[in-house]
């Protein structure tokens, strides 16, 4: 996983509005709708559970430690969407203990390794990487009105690809992995069909540039930079990308214009914030 910088976050807070506007006109749905439709929540009800429902997010400084403006982003982000969140006045231990003394209804903290949620209630936990493939999936399928039955190649087989992979199957969609270490795209195949549900519709891609002109759509999952080349990019190529930092090179993000969902945080963390919110 790329550990962010504060230059890849300092300035999401500031811009929530026009990058929701954005979201809007790339997909036709807002990032709270988006979240919704990535858990199969209902969103009125939702809106109305998140009101009260208050999440403290908690920085943690072991590893490399704290990163600038990371918890205050993931605080923001989650107060656009309506909840209840604060930062910890407290890092680490101290911080979770008082999360818990003011009974919040849930607490966030990322390491080095891993960024969680943590229901207090229910006890669920949701992980970034997971969240994060889940919402980048169910926006490339609002990108289109759907994909059931599209070829959908996700680029990279890690834990967001995975979960991005999952979501993609519930939609219907045919996969075919692709990673540059290909053991990893065999791995993700069987784990995806365990019981060869799903086995037809998954396919192992090892030669990248012949296939991706077969591909309409590409969930790009890698932490690799210009992974989809300006001159593979077609009119009709939509591409949803989570992976950090972004596989497409300045010009590649001109010729896709709004055929693009992109970014380092907000889909993240809305679908990591839904799912704590939901039984
Ligand atoms: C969660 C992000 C998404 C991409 N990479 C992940 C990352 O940068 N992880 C490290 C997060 C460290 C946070 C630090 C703090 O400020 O609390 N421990």
């Amino acid at each position: 996983m790329t550990r962010l910088i504060n230059n890849d976050i300092c300035e999401i807070s500031s811009r929530l509005n026009g990058y929701n506007r954005n979201l809007q006109s790339t997909t036709g749905h807002s990032l709270l709708e988006i979240a919704a439709r990535a858990y199969c929540a209902d969103e009125i009800k939702l809106t109305h559970q998140i009101k009260t429902f208050s999440i403290h997010v908690i920085p943690v400084t072991s590893g490399q430690g704290i990163i600038k403006n990371f918890s205050e982003t993931v605080c923001n982000i989650l107060k656009f969407l309506g909840f209840k969140a604060l930062v910890t006045i407290e890092s680490d231990t101290f911080g979770l203990a008082s999360a818990l003394e003011k009974k919040a209804d849930a607490i966030m903290m990322a390491d080095d390794e891993r960024f969680i949620g943590v229901n207090l209630n229910t006890r669920k936990v949701t992980d970034n990487s997971d969240a994060t493939g889940r919402i980048f999936a169910a926006a490339l399928s609002l990108m289109n009105g759907g994909i059931r039955d599209a070829n959908v190649m996700v680029m990279g087989c890690g834990p967001v690809g995975e979960g991005a992979a999952k979501k993609l199957l519930g939609l219907g969609a045919r996969l075919s992995l692709y990673d540059s270490d290909l053991p990893m795209a065999y791995s993700l195949k069987e784990k995806l069909t365990n019981g060869l549900v799903g086995q037809s519709r998954i396919q192992i891609v090892d030669d990248f540039a012949s296939h991706v002109l077969k591909c309409p759509y590409i969930l790009e999952a890698t932490p690799s930079e210009e992974t989809i080349p300006d001159e593979l990019i077609s009119d009709h190529l939509r591409v949803s990308a989570p992976g950090v930092p972004l596989g497409i090179s300045k010009n590649g993000r001109k010729i896709l214009k709004n055929r693009l969902v992109h970014d380092k945080l907000e889909l993240g963390v809305a679908a990591m914030a839904v799912n704590l919110v939901l039984n």
